[in-house]
């Protein structure tokens, strides 16, 4: 099986020397651990080459051609997408914004739409090279609307995304005023990873409270299409880090580190120079560990790695000039004509230079303010084979959440920070062995190769396209073969149902009322020759009375505790047993009051807790306790605790959808049935239906039902061209039942199918 990377950088810098073009592989942990499936039967990896601008016009198919041979994809960036998708939205929004730094995120932001048509380009070049079978992995913030983007161009394809920073809390992903285009782009996806846990849960809280959309933990059914959710932390090639800091040249170069520091005791840095790795509050931390212990001064050594990253850029600038105050500062103050305190190297380093580094530090300080995993903290203890050295480690990077053998820090209290290089420099060296030992064996056995394994499993086990159930929605020409064998029936009969079926949910019942289109379609349907319509819904039977009483339908409510043929009063199937509704009241009292927005509707023989227009996270948490507390206390009750689409409805036992269609086929054996639902209710009557019988969910949950529709509006327009004529003009349509009169060519209309017995 052949896998496409996407990610926005290719795995390789291009530098033009002499003339002569060099193409350089990265040996960062992202191209290292996908190496594998890069190689593998003939992978493709698609991604911005960097800026080749030194690259002659001459040459650039020339370039262009030796990636390929190295199966890169190269998409070649304008300066101005470079400018506005990459440095604009990418790092100006979405990189401040996903690590809690609000007052990064640039104050106006008018990229997006470069972004959108950066992603656009993106899709377009993985669709071109995709063949049937092929596994795409994308890859991270500069490119989350390209799974969606891919799933309308590849409706069948295996589409995996994986984010390589934290997923923020849902309070502040909906600061974000494209949040919701982000969302959708992401769930084109058929797996979303993420380092950790609390990454996913934020991603599903985010989903709730923005698009009202629930998942179960780790999977979630979208637009007929099940995703699944996982966290995936991401790790180093501890093999290769641990046999680099074993051979001879690190160990020559960690012994001339130590040599140089002359016993001091070293303390290690190794950033990105990025304002979320929180080097300022690790500089002041440092200071004030000097000025409490004055003893310490001369005895240690705090060397700082950075990386230049993003030059050029404001915020990032404006880091550069603050460390390189708070340096001068501290080393102005503690430095002496023979050593000074902090060694700041701001540069680029070989693996090998860093794992000598790593090796001869007695204390590694990490401490970003937000990191989605940091790779920096798994590689030391990577190369601590010699079982010592001491992590210091922020609780708020991902990788914390593995390394609890680490002192563990928040990074924005110094005095606790200043308190923790004391407790490491301090630590005695069974504990320092003890702790490591733990740290290296964690890191060795959640190494890179098990993370792309890991994802890459969960990815192959998604099924490919199968009509209906995951490339989305029914295809019209099923749809239109349904309407054709119905459409010949001599006695077709359509259950209905409702909300959700026929009209979009709104917040409260009673404002649910039908539009005349709807109206007039019914009465169109009622008209068809050879066919009996049934409304078959949830609601109390004065609501069905109000809207459908004069349509000539036959009536079933309360799930079909109430039936009323046409032209006919309304009578009960089944003696309703209500002795428990009070009981069932109180309990639902409490939950009324713990969640405002909530409200309780009381049916002949079932009571309803309402919770759509609540706060969603809270009032989703609040249901789960009431659905328990109801299954507890009604336990030898002939009732049913019901979830439906943001309710919990407790009704009588054996009242249920199914029921009606047994008695219509009881009555008619042979009877063609067509039948349209949306929640669970609903497929107690698509169990109901016969072999030949057709059910059509409407909405992308799963469902009993052999064919489904979108929504609402999806299942209008099926009627509609079931009816094939058309609908009666709407001048026709008397939008309030109660001005009907006998004498009204409505009327005259409807009494012509009241022979029909329902
Ligand atoms: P980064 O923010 O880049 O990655 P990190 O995970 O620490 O952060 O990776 C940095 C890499 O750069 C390490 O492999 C390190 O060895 C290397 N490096 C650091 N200093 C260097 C130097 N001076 N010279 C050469 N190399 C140096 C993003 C997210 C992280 C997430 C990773 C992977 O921000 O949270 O862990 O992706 O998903």
């Amino acid at each position: 099986m052949r896998t496409i990377l996407v990610s926005n950088r290719l795995p390789m810098t291009v530098s033009v020397d002499d003339g002569q073009i060099a193409i350089t592989p990265s040996t960062g942990g992202l191209a290292t651990g996908l190496r594998g499936p890069h190689q593998k039967n003939g992978g493709l990896w698609v991604g911005w080459p960097g800026d080749v601008s030194n690259v002659g016009p001459d040459q650039r198919e020339s370039l262009d051609q030796r990636l390929v041979e190295q199966r890169a994809v190269p998409l070649h960036l304008t300066d101005e997408e470079h400018e506005r998708y990459y440095q604009g939205f990418a790092n100006g929004v979405l990189w401040p914004l996903f690590h809690y730094l609000l007052d990064k995120v640039a104050l106006e932001s008018r990229d997006f739409e470069v972004y959108r048509s950066v992603n656009e380009r993106f899709a377009d070049t993985v669709a071109e090279r995709y063949r049937a079978g092929d596994l795409i992995w994308v890859h991270d913030y500069q490119l989350m609307l390209l799974p969606a983007m891919l799933r309308e161009r590849l409706p069948d394809a295996r589409i995996g995304f994986f984010l390589h920073i934290p997923f923020p809390s849902s309070e502040v992903f909906r600061i974000l005023p494209w949040r919701t285009p982000i969302l959708e782009g992401l769930l084109g996806a058929d797996v979303i990873g993420f380092h950790t846990l609390t990454y996913m849960r934020h991603f599903a809280g985010s989903l709730l409270r923005t698009l009202g959309l629930e998942s179960q933990v780790d999977r979630l059914t979208y637009q007929g299409r099940a995703i699944r959710l996982g966290a995936f932390p991401m790790g180093v090639d501890a093999d290769s880090f641990a046999t680099m800091a074993d051979s001879v040249d690190v160990l020559a170069a960690t012994d001339t580190i130590r040599k140089e520091a002359n016993d001091r005791k070293i303390l290690l840095g190794v950033d990105r120079l990025d304002y979320t790795k929180g080097l300022p509050r690790r500089l002041l931390a440092f200071k004030r560990f000097l000025e409490r212990r004055p003893d310490l001064c001369d005895k240690v050594r705090f060397i700082q790695v950075a990386v230049p990253s993003r030059e050029g850029i404001g915020p990032y600038e404006a880091l550069r000039r603050q460390v390189d105050e708070l340096l001068g500062h501290i080393n102005g103050r503690f430095g002496t004509a023979a050593a000074v305190p902090v060694h700041y190297l701001y540069r680029t380093f070989s693996q090998t230079e860093l794992a000598a580094m790593y090796r001869a530090a007695d204390v590694m300080v990490i401490t970003p303010l937000r990191d989605g995993m940091n790779l920096v903290a798994k590689e030391y203890c990577a190369c601590r084979t010699d079982d010592d050295g001491v992590l210091i480690l922020s609780e708020f990077a991902g990788a914390s959440a593995e390394l609890g053998e680490a002192i563990r820090v928040n990074p924005y209290d110094i005095d606790q920070l200043s308190l923790a290089y004391e407790q490491a420099l301090e630590m005695k060296p069974a504990e320092r062995a003890t702790r490591m030992r733990a740290l290296r064996q964690r890191v060795q056995n959640n190494s890179v190769h098990r993370w792309v394994r890991c994802f890459l499993e969960m990815l192959t086990e998604t099924p490919e396209g199968t009509p209906g159930t995951r490339s989305s929605f029914t295809p019209k020409a099923i749809m239109n073969r349904i309407i054709e064998d119905v459409g010949s029936a001599a006695g077709l009969h359509v259950f209905l149902d409702y909300d959700g079926t026929l009209m979009p949910f709104v917040s409260a019942p009673e404002l649910a009322a039908p539009d005349d289109e709807l109206r007039a379609l019914l009465v169109s349907l009622v008209a068809r020759p050879g066919t009996r319509a049934h409304m078959v819904s949830g609601r109390r039977k004065d609501d069905l009375e109000r809207w459908f009483g004069d349509l000539g339908m036959g009536l079933y409510a309360e799930h079909g505790l109430w039936l009323k043929p046409p032209g006919e009063d309304w009578v009960s199937l089944t003696e309703p047993i209500v002795s428990w509704k009070e009981k069932v009241r109180t309990i639902m009292e409490e939950f009324l009051d713990r969640v405002p927005g909530s409200f309780i509707e009381d049916k002949t023989a079932a009571v309803v807790w309402h919770y759509r227009d609540a706060e969603p996270e809270f009032a989703a948490h609040q249901a789960k306790e009431l659905r328990t507390d109801l299954t507890a206390v009604l336990s030898n009750v002939p009732v049913e605790v019901l979830q439906g689409d943001r309710i919990i409805e407790v009704r009588m036992h054996g009242v249920h959808k199914g029921a009606i269609v047994q008695r219509i086929l009881a009555e008619q054996p042979g009877a063609v049935i067509l039948a349209l639902g949306d929640d669970r209710t609903d497929e107690d009557m698509f169990a109901a239906l016969p072999p030949e019988g057709y059910g059509i969910h409407v909405g992308p949950q799963p469902s009993k039902a052999r064919y489904n529709l979108r929504d609402a509006v999806a299942a209008r327009a099926f009627l509609r061209r079931l009816l094939g004529t058309g609908v009666p003009a709407l001048a026709l349509i008397p939008t309030n039942p109660l001005s009907l009169t006998s004498e009204s060519p409505f009327r005259a209309r409807l009494s012509g199918f009241q022979s029909f017995n329902c």
